[in-house]
């Protein structure tokens, strides 16, 4: 469940992470472990644990997580050069935060996505 994740800990303030953006909606951070030199975590307010918990009342929340993104690439100085999104979802993806969460990944060129 996404309910006391480290996410909603980081929301609350009662955990450490460099934020770089937030609304009332969309918290983004640093995650502990880099993956690329640009490599941040934007994520819901809302504790949604995966994209199989959304519902069509949150298809506006999952919208603006793009737009944060898109702002994010561009104070970031990778919207030209190239960035990836990527959502993890259950175990064969990896993911470990049960929080929804986009990575936006970028600053060098990227690998193949499916490993
Ligand atoms: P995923 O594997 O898709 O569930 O990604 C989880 C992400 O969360 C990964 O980038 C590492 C990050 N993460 C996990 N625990 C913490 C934490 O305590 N602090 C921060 N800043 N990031 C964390």
């Amino acid at each position: 469940m996404a309910e006391g994740s480290i996410f909603s800990k980081i929301i609350k303030r009662e955990a450490p992470a460099t934020i770089v953006y937030e609304d009332d909606d969309v918290i983004a951070f640093v995650p502990n472990r880099l993956q690329a030199p640009v490599h941040l975590l934007i994520v819901p307010k809302k504790e949604i644990p995966t994209i199989n918990d959304i519902t069509e009342e949150d298809a506006m929340l999952l919208g603006k997580l793009f737009l944060v993104a898109k702002k994010l690439a561009k104070e970031n100085g990778i919207a030209e050069t190239g960035y990836r999104l990527a959502m993890n979802i259950n175990e064969d993806a990896g993911q470990s935060v049960f929080h929804l969460h986009m990575h936006l990944l970028g600053g060098k060129k990227l690998g193949p996505m499916v490993t």
